[in-house]
């Protein structure tokens, strides 16, 4: 039984949601910190994504992911009812008061068992602000511990501890209008072209309009260094002694502001100093990095001279041994500059995930209390009084890494996974999965009812409701708090994971979490900001503490700080000085001599780098669902440098086996010049649901930077080798199959189907028992070939083709296969098209146009003159040009001609 608020709330949000069909619902993107803006709506071929035009982070404009968000929404696979393992390990579904009864006895029991320490909850950027703040306000005012941490550990520690250590407090100075109008643009270890890719654009159009200079540096060479004027191809960890090397120059050239270095900052001598000893002059910086000397030369050159410079950095720095270090380093020359939250000049942090800075706001972080206050004495109190909560806790929890070495220990009995999958996403994470299976409490969040961490063994599952259905708010990369808000009902008993906590707490005895909406949560936070602030603390929105529920629906996107009286929030900080350190002036940082936390050996001669592809998002639980956004790579890969693959054997689009000192993936090769010498890249969105052995995070190193915590993700000693198997191909199903060990699979999401792409040791006998075993008819027709070793199935369902296995050297093209398996009636002699790879609709049809649907040039012509006047109308009849849209361009032109040449035009 649901108790009566959750009631009134999942009520309340089902009509408000039902109440926007037909009218677009202003919300925003679930992917990337750009946080760009989109208009969901209905039409019908359902949910229809466009970009907002009025938000200020996109303009209207939005990338391949967010503009593919329509295809991910589904419910297929949804976690839609609170589900309890039972005790032969299968899941079963439970009521929410069950549910929300076990969470909180079970963590009352473990607590007066072993004390507060002795419960973790694991968070994610992927929350909204008001998730994020019932569960720290939970954790750290109430249940009195600090052992919540989240998965911006992994993704923006370094530059939280970085620009604390700088500024005095986790402090963004700039602001995305920067990278319109800057002279000069650095890109530190980002991927911005496939990651951050909207500010990308911005960056390109200011490059084309104004003439703007890009520079990207990188350990690899990206899609957006392909856009770069100057691309570094650095040595991993080496950023510091590059940025060390460019604040000599930059002193040394008379470039420093001399001016603001006095009156806004200390610490500039002792910088200087200690990067003199690291990087004396450029040669020496020549040699750490790795780089020409010719192109460090210009670097300085660039930036000594260009005032408007914005340097905006990602992963590359965060995510290594020496993350805080490497951020300082670049903070250091802009505060050497006075090049901060000035228009165009400024350091700029680009965040991950879309609410990694909401995290960071609300206090997500094991290392920070709540609303950008630490565990001083004097915040604690003034928290503890907020909250009238009777154990604030007085010190740091444990970070990610460690919160799951101590639950590996045993230390840790009980955890709360919400919004994150850290089977995959942690480092070391077999040794993650493994110390989870041993929790005598674990309950996971999720709006998935399958994914690598629900399969580790979890107790408990719990319905969070997903983007489109949920409402709060997000912050971006620039500060600035955005609306997403709910246009789909609410599916089965899914709910806010706010309300959920908030549940939870009750039943734990607590008082203070009788939030009736998110805007009441929000409303808390945004007071709690403002509460005895008086400006010493940057995160401040007291102007919103007293929005009303309409003006929360109506909220348009706002920059913090926002303070009480103002009429706006701020763009930049800084430019004026203005610190958050006791003494109101910026730190210089001295970078330490840069060192690797590990080093390459003879076993494991190559550093493996990790990172994103375009057109996936993370372990692929949303993105995986949509058929247009798997076929840009739809295999787990690794990039290698050709002369590592002649080294070791590897061959391009041959199968690779990579392995760490902590575990090993088998990868389709791409061997490419874009790949250093000594270094092999895979992405890191494969897991156990969408690949054997693919999971990237059990190969990482669980190393991590001693400040942030943060692990270095992008530099494992790794090994590479060619794996063998007999023979390569494909399967078609209609449904999920459970491959036996020992194959090679990898699923393709597709349109009515799913697809996996397959190597395997097994011989056709086997195969046949296997597919006989997975298919419900003993309807089949099968193709043979001894010599090539081809074997082709097709089993059949009436007129359906419900599996489809090609095998062997002249495996079929595979979207054609897919054309022909997408039909319905295939009888007869169509049959065996799907063994020769051409159905008699689709031969010799001229050359493939919609490779999605394998139509033919030919085909499409015959319907224009059938009358088929507009690509819809081809659409209806052909399914051409409905999937991905790529030969739309193509269809239309054909018509053009078709109607000119008949003299319509
Ligand atoms: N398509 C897509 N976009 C995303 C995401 C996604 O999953 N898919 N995830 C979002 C999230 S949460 C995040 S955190 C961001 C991450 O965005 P990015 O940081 O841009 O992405 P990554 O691919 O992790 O890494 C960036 C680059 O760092 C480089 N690098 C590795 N080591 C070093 C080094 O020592 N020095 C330098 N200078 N560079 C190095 C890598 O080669 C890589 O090209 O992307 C966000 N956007
Ligand atoms: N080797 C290596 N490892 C990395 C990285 C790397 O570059 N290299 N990058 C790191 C970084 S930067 C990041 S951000 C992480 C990302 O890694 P994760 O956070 O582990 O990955 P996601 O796939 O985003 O997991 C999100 C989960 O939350 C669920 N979910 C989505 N929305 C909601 C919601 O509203 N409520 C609830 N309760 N659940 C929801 C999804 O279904 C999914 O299961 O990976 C990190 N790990
Ligand atoms: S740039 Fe980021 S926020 Fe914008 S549409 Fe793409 S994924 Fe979404
Ligand atoms: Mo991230």
């Amino acid at each position: 039984m649901l108790d009566d608020m959750t009631k009134t709330l999942v009520e309340e949000s089902q009509t408000s949601a039902t109440g926007s069909t037909g009218m677009a619902t202003r919300t925003t993107c679930p992917y990337c910190g750009v946080g760009c803006g989109v208009l969901a709506s209905f039409d019908d071929n359902g949910a229809r994504i466009v970009g907002d035009p009025d938000h200020p982070a996109n303009f209207g404009r939005l990338c391949s992911k967010g503009s593919a968000l329509g295809e991910t929404l589904e419910l297929k696979g949804r976690l839609l009812y609170p589900m309890e393992r039972r005790s032969d390990g299968a899941l079963a579904r439970i009521s929410w008061d069950r549910a929300l009864e076990r969470t909180a006895q079970r963590f009352k029991q473990i607590i007066s068992e072993h004390g507060p320490d002795a419960v973790a909850v694991y968070l994610s950027g992927q929350l909204l602000t008001e998730d994020y703040y019932v569960a720290n306000k939970l954790m750290k005012g109430f249940i009195g511990s600090a052992n919540v941490d989240t998965n911006s550990r992994l993704c923006m520690a370094s530059t939280v501890a970085g620009q604390k250590r700088a500024f005095g407090a986790d402090t963004v100075p700039g602001c995305y209008e920067d990278l319109d109008v800057a002279d000069l643009v650095v890109l530190v270890g980002s991927n911005a072209a496939w990651c951050h890719p909207i500010l990308f654009q911005r960056i390109m159009r200011n490059k084309e309009e104004r003439g703007a200079r890009l520079i990207v540096i990188d350990t690899r060479r990206t899609a957006t260094a392909e856009g770069a004027d100057l691309f570094l191809q650095i040595a991993p960890g080496m950023d510091q002694a590059l940025f060390a090397g460019l604040l000599i120059y930059l002193a040394r050239t008379a470039a420093v502001d001399a001016a603001y270095i006095d009156r806004f900052t200390s610490g500039f001598d002792a910088a200087i100093r200690s990067a003199k000893e690291l990087t004396p002059n450029i040669a020496a910086t020549t040699a750490l990095t790795g780089l020409r000397e010719a192109d460090v030369g210009r670097f300085f050159e660039l930036f000594a001279s260009t005032e408007r410079v914005v340097t905006a950095f990602s992963q590359g720095v965060n995510q290594s041994a020496q993350g805080s270090d490497k951020v300082n380093a670049i903070i250091n020359c802009h505060l050497a500059t006075g090049r901060i939250g000035k228009p165009g000049a400024s350091p700029l942090s680009l965040t991950g995930q879309p609410n990694a800075m909401g995290g960071r706001e609300v206090g997500g972080l094991a290392n920070s209390l709540a609303a950008h206050m630490g565990f001083d004495p004097a915040s604690i109190d003034r928290v503890r009084r907020f909250w009238s909560a009777p154990s604030v806790v007085e010190h740091e929890g444990l970070k990610a890494v460690a919160m799951f070495e101590a639950i590996a220990q045993g230390k840790i009995k009980a955890l709360w996974v919400v919004g994150t999958n850290p089977a995959a996403s942690l480092p070391d994470a077999d040794r993650a999965r493994a110390a989870m299976r041993k929790l005598d409490f674990f309950v996971v969040s999720d709006n998935t009812r399958s994914n690598d961490t629900i399969n580790s063994g979890a107790h408990l599952l719990l319905p969070a409701q997903a983007w489109g259905e949920k409402s709060g708010t997000v912050t971006n990369s620039e500060r600035r708090i955005s609306r997403q808000r709910a246009f789909l009902p609410s599916p089965g008993e899914a709910r806010p994971d706010w309300s959920i906590f908030s549940a939870v707490a009750r039943r734990m005895g607590y008082a203070g979490f009788d939030f009736r909406s998110a805007a009441d949560v929000f409303r808390e936070h945004a007071g709690l900001s403002a509460f005895e602030n008086d400006d010493a603390r940057d995160f401040d929105i007291g102007a919103l503490a007293q929005l009303t529920d309409a003006d929360y629906e109506e909220l348009s996107p706002t920059q913090w700080p926002h303070r009480a009286g103002e009429a706006k929030g701020r763009l930049r900080f800084f430019g004026d000085g203005g610190f958050f350190t006791p003494d109101g002036r910026a730190r210089f940082v001295s970078p330490k001599t840069p060192s690797m936390a590990t080093q390459v050996s003879k076993p494991f001669p190559l550093r493996l780098n990790t990172g994103r592809i375009r057109d996936q998002w993370h372990t692929m639980t949303r993105t995986g669902a949509s058929p247009r956004l798997g076929r840009h790579l739809p295999e787990p890969f690794v990039d290698i440098n050709p002369a590592d693959a002649a080294e070791f054997g590897v061959t391009h689009q041959g199968l690779a086996r990579v392995s760490t000192r902590w575990g090993e993936c088998v990868l389709r090769a791409h061997v490419t010049e874009a790949q250093p010498r000594g270094h092999i890249f895979a992405p890191i969105h494969w897991t156990d649901e969408t690949a054997r052995q693919a999971r990237i995070g059990a190969l990482v190193a669980p190393y991590v930077d001693p400040i942030s915590g943060q692990p270095e993700a992008k530099a494992t000693p790794a090994a590479i080798a060619p794996q063998a198997y007999a023979r390569e191909g494909f399967l078609l199903a209609r449904k999920p199959v459970a491959f036996p060990r020992g194959e090679w699979w990898t699923r393709v999401a597709l349109a009515g189907a799913v697809g996996y792409r397959i190597a395997s040791d097994r011989t056709d006998q086997e195969w046949l028992a296997f597919l006989a075993e997975e298919s419900s008819t003993d309807d089949m027709v099968e193709f043979r070939d001894e010599q090539t070793r081809a074997l082709r199935v097709a089993r059949f369902d009436g007129d359906r083709p419900e599996l489809f296995l090609s095998l062997g050297q002249t495996a079929q093209p595979w979207d054609a296969s897919l054309a022909i398996f997408a039909e319905n009636g295939l009888a007869g002699s169509q049959r065996r098209a799907l063994l020769s790879g051409r159905s008699e609709a689709t031969s010799d049809d001229g050359p493939e146009v919609c490779v999605c649907f394998g139509v033919g040039a030919k085909k499409i012509q015959a319907a224009i003159q059938e009358g088929c006047g507009t690509t819809n109308a081809i659409g209806e009849r052909l399914r051409a040009g409905t999937n991905c849209g790529s030969c739309l361009t193509e269809i239309r032109s054909m018509i053009l001609s078709q109607r000119r040449a008949g003299g319509e035009l």
